[in-house]
């Protein structure tokens, strides 16, 4: 038997290839030379730094499944969730960024759009010289979004769009806007367009006053009558599974991410737990605090390995979407409880700012709702395995 690696248990680094490894270490040195430095003074300001998208472009970190014609690097999914792991690490605000473009965006406008679209927009959000969002929540539909209210009405040569999108990441800051509706041309089944900032009667008022995901500017959009040409339809698609190609990818990155935060939890609980002395002797030596790290490092490694087995099977065309659900699902929870679980180890230095691990555990609440909340994904599990529909 070999020595044990507290950090990595299941040895993890060992099971990536050679490039999966050097994407992971990039995205990690810029995480932390990048994002760290700002991410506190974001928080507390609640102010997004657009340029962070063309800094993240610069350094390949956009749509890095995206084939290198479009832009992007041609990478695997297993890649892409390192990425997520290692931007979440430091905020999940600034990996929300990062997955709204690379999956809800550059995604789309790759599986569904023409070659024109593909052609206009793809090496430009690759870059982050354009800013995506993705608009499908809406005020009345959250968990339910075929009760969307959106609608796409034919007119000569193009669509009418009006509705509301609520809760829309990056949306305040965004050049490209991919939104679902329903079109009474497609029998009222819903459809994707793309819509560009600046259009007569869309805006993206944003919404303040968040006490999660501070460092990720969120807000609506706002479609009063928008006119489109009919190139604006992302021809390929139609349907809910459209919305829902785009989540599995953005949920599977999630499951990765959430477990960037964790880890940043855990290791910071560890070292606090090694200097903070009370009783006379570390806090990381009495039984309750080292069985806090024990369940974390357990949670950690055995969520880490489901989602790399998950990328597995994506990049071999295997996974099915509940085997996504059960990962966001798990790892958001697990790494909800991780952070919270830090938060009181920190003791009362743990609701400051400088320790991170509070900041960390308001993000997760985003993250575990986000994408399908943690009871979505169990009604998806549970009707997967037993046939029935639990939603209504
Ligand atoms: P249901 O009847 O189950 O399915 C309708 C159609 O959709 C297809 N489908 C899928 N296709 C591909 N992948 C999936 N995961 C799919 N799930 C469903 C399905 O096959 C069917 O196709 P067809 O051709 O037969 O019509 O749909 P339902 O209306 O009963 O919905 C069920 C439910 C609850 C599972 C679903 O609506 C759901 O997942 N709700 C959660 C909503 C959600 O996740 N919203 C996310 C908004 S975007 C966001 O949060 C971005 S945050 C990003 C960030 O900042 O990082
Ligand atoms: P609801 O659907 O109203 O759910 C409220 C509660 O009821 C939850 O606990 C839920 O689990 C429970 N519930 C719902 N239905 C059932 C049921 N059938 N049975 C049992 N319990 C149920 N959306 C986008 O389209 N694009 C984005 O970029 C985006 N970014 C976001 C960023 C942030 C910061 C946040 C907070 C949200 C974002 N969302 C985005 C929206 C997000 O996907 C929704 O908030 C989420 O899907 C839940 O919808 P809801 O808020 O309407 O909650």
């Amino acid at each position: 038997l070999s020595d044990f690696d507290w950090e990595d248990p299941f040895r993890l680094a060992e099971q990536l290839s050679e490039d999966e490894r050097m994407i992971a270490d990039s995205a990690a040195a810029y995480a932390a030379e990048k994002l760290l430095p700002r991410v506190t003074d974001a928080y507390l300001k609640e102010t997004v730094e657009p340029e962070i998208f063309a800094e993240m472009g610069g350094m390949g970190l956009l749509g890095v499944t995206i084939p290198e014609e479009y832009g992007g690097i041609g990478a695997s999914y297993v890649a892409y969730g390192l990425v997520a792991r290692e931007v979440e690490r430091v905020d999940s605000g600034y990996r929300s960024m990062m997955s709204v473009q690379s999956s809800l965006v550059m995604y789309p406008i790759h599986a569904y759009g023409s070659d024109a679209q593909r052609k206009r927009y793809l090496p430009k959000l690759a870059a982050g010289e354009w800013i995506g969002c993705f608009g499908l929540t809406e005020p009345d539909a959250g968990s339910d979004p075929g009760g969307m209210k959106t609608r796409a009405q034919k007119i000569d040569g193009g669509y009418r769009l009006s509705g509301a999108k609520m809760w829309i990441s990056n949306s305040p800051v965004a050049d490209v806007f991919v939104v679902w509706a329903k079109s009474d041309a497609h029998d009222g089944k819903i459809r994707g367009f793309v819509l560009e900032k600046g259009m007569k009667g869309l805006s993206a008022p944003k919404i303040g006053g968040k006490l999660s995901l501070r460092a990720s500017v969120t807000g609506e959009i706002v479609m009063d009558g928008v006119e489109v040409g009919d190139d604006a339809l992302l021809p390929n698609v139609e349907g809910l599974k459209g919305p829902f190609g785009c989540l599995n990818r953005a949920r599977y990155g999630i499951s990765w991410g959430a477990m960037g935060a964790a880890e940043d939890c855990w290791r910071r609980a560890r070292q606090y737990g090694l200097e903070r002395m009370q009783f006379g002797r570390p806090l990381a030596q009495t039984q309750l605090y080292q069985k806090k790290l024990a369940d974390m490092q357990t949670e950690i490694t055995l969520g880490l390995q489901a989602s790399l087995r998950v990328g597995r099977m994506m990049d071999e065309g295997t996974a099915a979407p509940e085997a996504i659900s059960l990962v966001k699902r798990n790892n958001c929870g697990k790494a909800l409880d991780i952070a919270r679980a830090a938060r009181d180890m920190h003791g009362g230095n743990g609701i400051m700012a400088e320790y991170h691990v509070m900041r960390h555990a308001q993000n997760l609440e985003t993250v575990n709702t986000y994408e399908g909340t943690h009871d979505v994904h169990a009604l998806i599990l549970g009707r997967a395995q037993t046939g029935l529909q639990a939603f209504f």
